[in-house]
């Protein structure tokens, strides 16, 4: 035993003497912060009222006959969240239409009057029982604004929302997160008054005290809004942080739905007074709330990726948004996009290229802190740099030559963030070369580039706001991204074909047949002046994976075409762009195809925007060959399109037409028809 302890007290001493950790850079994070900030990843479920009358914003006025989910599962969002790789889910308990998923003893306004369950059901509690069996954290979403309250806007409302959130803080176990929306004031139901209520915003809710309830009734969770005072939101509902995110904030200068807070304050302050890191929302869909049009518009894996990239990879939370359906189940598009982008998140970060890697950096605090730490698992341990000591440099020698495409650093932000700026370089023949010039790391910062083959990097701090410390470094190489590639047509009929990213090949076929790396190879854009059907695949050459096939068919070009209108936006509904549309000023749109064509029926696409308008549901169409003798060739509705406004095509017998004119007899909102596209079909 004697000998054991002289032979460590020899390598102590060989090892020098142990150093204190540096000073913290305030401000720093509150142990709660800290747990909050392990999380990274969680989702929102946007579900109650709006679900069922089809709306983002509900007046108030709603009956609550009408929540009725025939099929809710609250273990079903778990499990899709749990394997989604989230940590927790956060449930609007109550949005600003005022209905309530619990059955709260101070209003009428909740499930309890439902039909679901018979009025028995609670659904703050099923969820927190599938979290609990699902190893999730629970946080709750709790609308300030309540469209249906009478009270709202008089100090009685503040007493409901007061004993509301103590009746879900005290009955429903621990939880996470607290999220209070900025939305807040304006017309409503107002218990029957149907009037405009203006509150301030920052005097009204007298926020010190419902903070201090919260942490009263629950001390580990965080407090979401605007401002914080926990975590702040991001300033947008795109899921995008920023390339400078700061988690300091001047918290006393923002309150909650303040005009000015995304410009100023969003991406916070080098100099903020207060800890209050960024959380980044963003629904899976356009809305926060199920709506049948938009199964269509679900988020594709590349747009996830991107807001996984630059939200947690820029020093922020990220909150996925699932709006449930109205059986009571995330839809199946939904599910299947989110676990989508794990797969390839998984794949992404498979294995640690720096593992393997020698490190070596041109300052080390000393014991207990070399530059060793970083590849350590545990967040406590770090490099640091002495005292003073800005200017770091951080080699990484890999065994061998290879590629690399992402890098990630994170602070031990428990000490602060310090770092305001860095780069990041490549030893290539021509020497050192610049990856990447970046300003904050925070709690994570992740890099995404193109390929580079090295066998060293090169992070540099070049700036600091004391000698910095970095827990982690970590380097992939992340497979390319394999989708079907995606297709463009321009008005004269060159087709372009893309995929993200540059270390795919695109392969393609012409004639029906499905493609394989044998099939013509795309270069350059494809000039396709006749109707045929296009395939085409991705393939990644290094790992010889094949995407799924994009299938399009493809009809005349429309180099000819021209619109019979005055207004020049009409031309946008010949443009071949999905994106642009024109909204009529006749309800009809003529085009002359610039030649006698024989057509076996046409296609139509709605607006594609969010707040669509003018989608037409029932039609006219006709054709004439000299401009002034029309027939009409087909008239109807296309059925389902206000709920799912796709692409339609309609046939009729075969015609020779020079003139071509789709008439629209009602659109879903009753206003003037919105052309997006109109297509010929001259082949069956
Ligand atoms: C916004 C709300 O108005 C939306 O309806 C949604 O709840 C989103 C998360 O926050 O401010």
């Amino acid at each position: 035993m004697k000998k054991l302890l002289f032979l460590a007290l020899i390598i102590c001493a060989c090892q020098g003497p142990e150093v204190a950790p540096p000073a913290p850079v305030y401000p720093i994070p509150s142990e709660r912060q800290l747990a909050w900030h392990d999380l990274e990843y969680y989702g929102f479920v946007h579900f109650n009222m709006n679900t069922f009358s089809d709306m983002e914003w509900g007046m108030g006025d709603e009956d609550p006959a009408d929540f009725n989910p025939k099929a809710l599962d609250t273990r079903q969002w778990a499990k899709v969240a749990k394997e989604a790789g989230m940590k927790g889910i956060i449930i609007t308990a109550k949005h600003h239409d005022g209905f309530c998923l619990w059955p709260s003893a101070y209003t009428e306004h909740s499930v309890k009057n439902s039909p679901w369950k018979g009025g028995k059901g609670d659904l703050i509690q099923e969820l927190r029982e599938a979290c609990d069996e699902f190893g999730l954290e629970m946080g709750i979403y709790y609308s300030p604004w309540d469209r249906n309250h009478a009270d709202y806007g008089t100090p009685a409302y503040i007493t409901y929302m007061r004993n509301q959130l103590t009746e879900l803080l005290t009955n429903y176990g621990e939880i996470f997160e607290v999220w209070f929306d900025g939305a807040n004031g304006g017309t409503g139901y107002y218990g029957g008054a149907n009037e405009n209520r203006y509150v301030d915003k920052l005097t009204y809710y007298d926020w010190p005290n419902i903070y201090a309830l919260v942490r009263e009734l629950q001390p580990g969770a965080v407090l979401f809004s605007d401002g914080g005072p926990d975590v702040r939101w991001v300033g947008n509902e795109d899921g995008y942080a920023y390339e400078t995110t700061w988690s300091n904030l001047m918290r006393d200068s923002v309150y909650a739905g303040m005009p000015e807070y995304p410009e100023k304050y969003a991406s916070g302050q080098e100099d903020g007074t207060h800890w209050v890191p960024a959380e980044a929302d963003v629904s899976i869909r356009p809305g926060w709330y199920y709506h049948e049009y938009e199964d269509h518009k679900v988020k594709t894996l590349p747009q996830l990726l991107d807001i996984y990239y630059n939200s947690i990879g820029r020093n922020a939370a990220l909150l996925i948004n699932f709006p449930v359906d109205r059986r009571g189940l995330i839809h199946e598009k939904d599910v299947e996009q989110i676990m989508k982008l794990s797969t390839k998140i998984k794949e992404d970060f498979a294995v640690d290229l720096a593992q393997k890697a020698k490190f070596s950096a041109s300052n080390e605090r000393g014991r207990g802190f070399e530059i060793k730490q970083v590849l350590n698992e545990d967040k406590n341990k770090y490099w640091a740099a002495e005292d003073g000591v800005i200017h770091n440099e951080i080699i990484i020698q890999f065994p061998q030559i290879q590629s690399i495409n992402r890098f990630m650093a994170q602070e031990h932000i428990a000490l602060g963030q310090r770092v305001k700026a860095f780069t990041l370089e490549a030893k290539t023949e021509k020497g050192w070369e610049l990856i990447h010039n970046g300003t904050t790391i925070g709690a994570k910062r992740i890099l995404r580039f193109e390929d580079v083959d090295t066998d060293a990097l090169r992070f540099t701090i070049t700036d600091a706001k004391a000698s910095p410390t970095i827990s982690r470094i970590g380097v992939f190489h992340a497979p390319a991204l394999l989708i079907e590639p995606l297709l463009k047509r321009d008005k004269l009929g060159a087709v372009t074909l893309n995929v993200p990213g540059s270390n795919v090949d695109i392969y393609y076929t012409l004639d029906g047949s499905n493609p394989s790396i044998n099939s013509l190879k795309y270069e350059r854009p494809v000039m396709v002046d006749q109707a045929v059907q296009l395939k085409a695949i991705s393939h990644d050459p290094v790992t010889g994976q094949l995407s799924e096939i994009l299938v399009q068919d493809l009809d005349m070009p429309k180099a000819k075409w021209k619109v019979i209108h005055n207004d020049p936006n009409a031309e946008k509904a010949i443009d071949e762009d999905p994106n642009t549309f024109w909204q009529s000023t006749g309800d009809e749109l003529t085009v002359d195809l610039g030649e006698i064509v024989t057509i076996h029926g046409f296609t139509y696409l709605p607006p594609q925007n969010r707040y669509m308008s003018g989608v037409i549901m029932k039609y006219v169409f006709e054709s004439s060959l000299d401009g002034k003798n029309w027939k009409v060739l087909k008239s109807g509705e296309f059925s389902n399109i206000r709920n799912n406004p796709i692409k339609q095509s309609i046939r009729f017998e075969p015609i020779e037409a020079r003139y071509i004119k789709l008439k629209s007899l009602q659109t879903t909102d009753n206003q003037l028809g919105s052309f997006s596209e109109l297509g010929v079909l001259t082949v069956d």
